[in-house]
């Protein structure tokens, strides 16, 4: 019995995704879980063995470099080395498919566009580049291996460099913030996938959608906020069981 109710939601997700005008996109941590990347959050989130204004704040770079730049290292090791999973897959042949699946991301692990997605809106920033703490006005510098060499790597102005992802209390990127509101504001369907929707703005532009009568599918095997408000569609499993279940019912 369950497996038929979860199979009802399936082919209802199915039935909004084929019927929509126009669906957007919106990923967190636990979009990449299965490929690997750790969650914030969670069980074995990365806040568990670090506290999130340690690492993740202007003062928790000033005041421990090395250990910001360590962690950064590592993901992004990590991130370079992983694959994205069936779910990535899936995400990228709707948007085939369709033609249009604007996708709005908190990550900051280059996955999707590994995967063939275009059209992404990088809200957290990425990890592709650093700049520096002072904004002295240098360039920004690709993060390769060599800016690792000697930690924490510094500006030509002599500061120390930060990467270019959004640490808390910081503006977004606000060409990405405006697109992403503009497209909450205008969608006929958001698909919520793998976020904990604790962090703001992001967490808003479901909201945003809703009240603006577009419909919600949240993909999650856990509950958030967004689960019990009404309208929501849950769809309680993983990015990438769920994903490949969708586009199998819609696409065949
Ligand atoms: C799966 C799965 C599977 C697992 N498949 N799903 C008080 C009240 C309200 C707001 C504020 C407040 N005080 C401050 C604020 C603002 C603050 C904020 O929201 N804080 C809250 C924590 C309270 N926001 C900001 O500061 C933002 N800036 C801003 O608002 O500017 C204006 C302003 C300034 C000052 C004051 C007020 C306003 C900036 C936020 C930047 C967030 N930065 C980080 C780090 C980025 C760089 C990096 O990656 O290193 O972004 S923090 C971290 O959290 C990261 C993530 O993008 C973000 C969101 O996390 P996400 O993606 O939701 O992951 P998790 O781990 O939380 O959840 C994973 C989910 O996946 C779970 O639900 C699982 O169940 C699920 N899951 N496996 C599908 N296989
Ligand atoms: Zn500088």
């Amino acid at each position: 019995m369950a497996e038929l109710t979860s199979l009802n939601l399936i082919s209802k997700a199915a039935d909004m995704i084929a019927a929509a005008g126009l669906t957007v996109v919106s990923t967190g941590a636990g979009m990449s879980r299965e490929s690997g990347v750790r969650t914030f959050r969670g069980e074995d989130g990365l806040w568990r063995e670090y506290k999130a204004e340690d690492l993740a704040s202007r003062e928790g770079i000033r005041k421990n470099p090395e250990l910001v730049w360590e962690w950064y290292r590592e993901r992004l090791k990590a991130c370079e080395e992983l694959e994205p999973h069936a779910g990535y897959h899936a995400l990228a042949r709707i948007q085939n498919e369709q033609d249009t699946l604007p996708v709005i991301t908190q990550n900051i692990d280059g996955l999707l566009q590994k995967a063939g997605i275009r059209d992404v809106i990088e809200l957290h920033g990425n990890l592709r580049t650093a700049s520096c703490m002072n904004e002295c006005g240098a360039p920004n510098v690709r993060m390769t291996e060599d800016l690792f060499k000697d930690l924490p790597p510094r500006c030509t102005c002599g500061s120390i460099l930060r990467p270019d992802v959004v640490l808390f209390g910081e503006q977004l990127p606000q060409q990405a913030l405006k697109r992403a509101f503009r497209l909450a504001d205008s969608c006929d369907l958001m698909l919520v996938i793998g976020t904990s929707m604790v962090v703001y703005p992001a967490s808003s532009l479901p909201l945003i959608a809703m009240r603006q009568g577009a419909q919600v599918i949240e993909i999650n095997p856990e509950e958030t906020p967004l689960s019990s408000l009404d309208g929501t569609l849950n769809l309680r499993g993983t990015a990438g069981t769920v994903l490949p279940e969708i586009v199998k019912a819609v696409f065949g």
